[in-house]
């Protein structure tokens, strides 16, 4: 498997960090180097609901590699090393420790969901003009952080069900349910409800995040909602909102260049369904 890699360029995305710079040979944990990265907490986790406590906080007794009340602490890599009470990032050193500005020490849970359908023009569906393959699109999001597009995933809520995740993120990144009214929501609501009955899993575990440090890391289930005849999708009515600032289908092909480790995802889906990659 590939060694994470967006997770140890230089520039940490938050707070103007620099990490120190790492070879892939001095990432795995066994490997013995002189490391001492810099440290980093975001001042905008402090008393946030979503966020742990400082992990000095003597009421901070977090169960790691388990289920904590209602958060899962359980990573899908299997169990993590705890040093000195810190959780070390299962893939390897990063460059910088602390939690950065993810909300949880050790594993922070996502769902992505990832809606696609044929790309069609005039009724005609699309076939790339060298692999011959029908063209694959996906709703994409631009993310308002770093203005990279990506799939319109977002964090798994304490005790929420990643079925429930992957509907609401999907709601409010592409339909902006946060903002629309009664009405539209109910309808909006209903539509997804109904389209992500039938998905199909394409990963789970861990995501190559901008974000993530040696003590903190992003980990996901993508699942796959396909749209067939095209249908469904038809009665979109699409509206970036929350942490996305655009949104629109986008052709699937191998150039793509999509946040952390999205591309991998689309990869997949674009096989599964024998379309052009
Ligand atoms: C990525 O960050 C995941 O794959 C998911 O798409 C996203 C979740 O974080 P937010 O969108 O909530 O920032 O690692
Ligand atoms: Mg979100
Ligand atoms: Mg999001």
């Amino acid at each position: 498997r590939m060694v994470h890699q967006k997770c140890r360029s230089q520039l940490y995305p938050f707070g103007n960090i620099k990490r120190i710079l790492l070879s892939d040979d001095e990432v795995p944990w066994n490997v013995n180097i002189s490391y001492d990265p810099p440290e980093y907490e975001s001042p905008v986790l402090k008393n946030k609901a979503w966020a742990d406590p400082y992990i000095e906080d003597a009421k901070f007794t977090p169960k790691f590699n388990s289920l904590d009340g209602n958060i899962n602490r359980k990573s899908y890599m299997g169990n993590y090393l705890i040093n000195n009470g810190r959780p070390l990032n299962p893939e390897g050193r990063t460059g910088l420790k602390g939690r950065g500005i993810l909300g949880k020490w050790g594993p922070n849970h996502a769902a992505d969901p990832i809606v696609t359908r044929w790309k069609i023009i005039e009724g005609k569906k699309q076939t790339h003009p060298i692999s011959k393959l029908p063209i694959l699109e996906f709703c994409g999001i631009q993310r308002r952080d770093c203005n990279q597009w990506a799939i319109p995933g977002g964090m798994v809520d304490p005790g929420e069900n990643v079925s429930e995740t992957l509907k609401r993120e999907f709601l409010e990144e592409a339909f902006n349910s946060l903002e629309a009214n009664q009405g539209e929501m109910e309808k909006n609501e209903k539509l997804i409800c109904e389209f992500f009955k039938h998905g199909c899993e394409i990963y789970r575990g861990y995501v190559d995040d901008p974000r993530n440090t040696d003590n903190a890391w992003m980990e996901t289930i993508a699942m796959n909602f396909h749209d067939d005849s095209g249908k469904l999708v038809g009665k979109f009515n699409l509206k970036a909102g929350d942490d996305a600032k655009n949104v629109q289908w986008i052709s699937i092909d191998k150039n793509l260049d999509l946040y952390a480790s999205h591309c991998s995802f689309i990869e997949k889906v674009a096989h599964l369904h024998n379309a052009h990659w």
